[in-house]
């Protein structure tokens, strides 16, 4: 640009706001066997079995847990996901997202 337009233009703040990110959240029930919960955490959170099964363990004790942070889009996806797996195995198995503050 021409160096007449320096002055203008550095007095622009840039308004790139970066796009919300979304925690999903896995929640607790007394049917939902350890095993399965483990191995959506594997399947649709890409956690070695290690992971997987502190987070599952977690969930279990608190009644739930953040088990991964994303894009509303993909965030949506990894819910549905999961909650389709669920029904699919007639588990009662709960999978939320919430934006992050
Ligand atoms: N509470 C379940 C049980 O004792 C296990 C469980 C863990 C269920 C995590 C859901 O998100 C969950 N079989």
């Amino acid at each position: 640009r021409d160096d007449e337009d320096v002055d203008l233009l550095t007095k622009v703040k840039p308004k790139t706001k970066r796009p919300p990110l979304y925690k999903v959240m896995l929640l607790n029930d007394d049917f939902t066997p350890m095993e399965f919960v483990v191995h959506v955490l594997e399947r649709f959170f890409g956690l070695n079995h290690a992971q997987a099964f502190e987070i599952m363990l977690t969930v279990h004790k608190k009644g739930l847990a953040v088990v991964g942070v994303f894009s509303h889009e993909i965030a949506e996806t990894k819910v549905a996901q999961v909650m389709d797996f669920a029904r699919r195995h007639q588990h009662p198995l709960q999978c939320t997202m919430e934006k992050e503050e």
